[in-house]
């Protein structure tokens, strides 16, 4: 008999709250022989020693040709764009976080948005070239929740188009696809190190790319675009990271390995835990990828499930589990945003689908098989419970 859920009045699943993330953070016995030597130093930020040596291990770990880290994800993405003197219009996928179409707001490009593969999330790319015009100059694409895109198809459409490709790849630290390091697809790719990302500097981001030219237009606008103390070469920004978030990155490269073995046990945990109830359906994550199990998302089937996401969303926090609905709404319905031609929702089913039944479940290395298995059976019990708790939430 499956247990009552919290909403019904049973007891929740968990007393105190699980999230979906919890930061990896290095031990004060780690940290505090390099927060002497900072402290000693007195050298905080400006390409400090920590700066280039965590620069010079990423590169490493990365397999990039070049590497440059910045203060955030944003600002680094924001100024691959620059960098890569993109204008006009660019395609890209309304299932993201608000940073991806911002960047390009910033850059006062218009943001052209492009509907997803319903099992992938990625961008689709069988509509890109129906939505390229004379203005568009490139393709911003995301691997979703780490899942690789296809890469092989956006990059045959861009060269057929003279477009510029740059990866949104946020989630896709760690990630190989077809044999190789994530970073080395596209123009450039953007990592972020946010304190909820699989490998945190607490905030951070860098960038990957092949071309000497646009690694050294990065260096500059990081900078304000100072070259030397006299020679400032382009109108720059600071976006620079500091010898603390160096050090944290520099100690958790360590650990980023141990990290996604210890998140795979748990990933896995939940697939085949879940496989057996109705009305849930999981990411397909693409062929030939070396996963880094970044997120662990459901969508919510209701007819087969017997609740929307929305109930199921409720009922969860009810049950002291704190999930995500990650990304809704789509970037496409925001205000900003949904009035652009292509914002209109039948321009974008499958992501307007997606978007409406995901939900994001608590996944990070330190959490416990046996908490997978309570969230489990609490999605189990408020299914087996629906038709009650649909009339409480409704009453
Ligand atoms: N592109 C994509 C596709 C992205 O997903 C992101 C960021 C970016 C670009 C931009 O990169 P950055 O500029 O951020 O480097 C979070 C993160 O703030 C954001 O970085 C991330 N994507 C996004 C998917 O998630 P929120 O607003 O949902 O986070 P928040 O504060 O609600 O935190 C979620 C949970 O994480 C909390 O409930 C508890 C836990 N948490 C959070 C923080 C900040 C901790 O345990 N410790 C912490 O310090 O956006």
């Amino acid at each position: 008999m499956a247990k009552k859920p919290a909403i019904l009045g049973g007891k929740p699943a968990f007393n105190n709250n699980i999230y979906i993330t919890r930061p990896v953070t290095p031990t004060i016995k780690e940290l505090n022989p390099f927060l002497n030597d900072v402290l000693k130093r007195k050298w905080l930020t400006n390409d400090g020693p920590y700066v280039q040596s965590f620069e010079r291990g990423l590169k490493e770990y990365l397999n990039a040709k070049y590497c440059s880290i910045f203060c955030n994800g944003t600002l680094a993405l924001q100024l691959s764009i620059q960098g890569l003197r993109l204008s006009g219009e660019v395609i890209t996928t309304p299932f993201t976080f608000p940073a991806t179409p911002h960047v390009l707001y910033w850059n006062n490009i218009t943001p052209v948005f492009c509907d997803i593969d319903p099992e992938t999330y990625n961008i689709d790319p069988s509509h890109i070239e129906s939505l390229i015009s004379p203005r568009t100059t490139g393709i911003l694409a995301v691997h979703v929740f780490g899942n690789p895109c296809n890469t092989k198809e956006i990059e045959h459409i861009a060269r057929y188009h003279g477009l510029k490709v740059i990866y949104d790849a946020a989630h896709a630290f760690g990630v190989r696809y077809n044999g190789k390091s994530i970073a080395n697809f596209g123009d450039a790719s953007m990592f972020s190190f946010h304190a909820t990302k699989l490998f945190n500097t607490m905030e951070g981001g860098a960038i990957t790319c092949a071309d000497v030219n646009l690694y050294q237009r990065l260096r500059d606008l990081r900078n304000f675009g100072i070259r030397s103390e006299e020679e400032v070469i382009s109108p720059g920004i600071n976006a620079k990271m500091n010898e603390l978030q160096a050090v944290f990155g520099l100690i958790n490269l360590k650990k980023v390995n141990d990290t996604i073995s210890k998140r795979k046990v748990l990933f896995e945990r939940y697939r085949s835990n879940l496989k057996g109830i109705p009305g849930i359906r999981f990411q397909r994550i693409n062929d030939r990828t070396s996963y880094n199990y970044a997120y662990f998302t459901i969508e919510i089937l209701p007819e087969a499930f017997g609740l929307t996401r929305d109930e199921t969303y409720l009922c969860m926090r009810e049950e002291g589990i704190i999930v995500r609905k990650y990304f809704y709404p789509l970037c496409s319905d925001y205000p900003c945003y949904n009035a652009l031609p292509s914002a209109k929702k039948e321009l974008l089913p499958n992501a307007n689908k997606v978007a409406s039944r995901i939900l994001c479940l608590p996944l990070y290395s330190e959490m416990k098989e046996g908490d997978v298995d309570k969230v489990v059976e609490a999605i189990f019990s408020i299914h087996r419970h629906a038709e009650g708790i649909k009339k409480k939430v409704h009453q």
